[in-house]
């Protein structure tokens, strides 16, 4: 019986965990981060999608942060967890305007 609640308690813990993962959708138009700044929760998805007609080259300025999708073509989407607390610098690597913040918290 304490076996089959431990097994109950895991399975919750497991199902919750992935409940509260969310993810995130940054567009890429005209040149510009939709939305500049996003506040989201260690362990969520961002997914960046690149509505322009030209390439971008997304990656994390901030030190300690492992963000490249490197050459992204028009169309192309692609996804990445987060895990780093604190805030986040993401450029392109060919458009030095291209900025935006994510704040992540625990
Ligand atoms: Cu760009």
């Amino acid at each position: 019986m304490k076996r089959l609640a431990a097994l109950i308690v895991s399975a919750l813990v497991l199902v919750s965990g992935s409940a509260f993962a969310e993810d995130h959708i940054v567009t890429q138009g005209g040149k510009k981060f939709s939305p500049a700044v996003l506040n989201i929760s260690a362990g969520d998805t961002v997914t960046f999608v690149n509505d322009d007609k030209s390439r971008h080259n997304i990656y994390s300025k901030t030190d300690g942060v492992n963000i490249k999708i490197k050459k992204q073509k028009p169309g192309d989407r692609d996804t990445v967890t987060i895990d780093h607390v604190g805030s986040i610098d993401i450029r392109c690597a060919i458009h030095p305007k291209m900025k935006m913040v994510i704040n992540v918290t625990e």
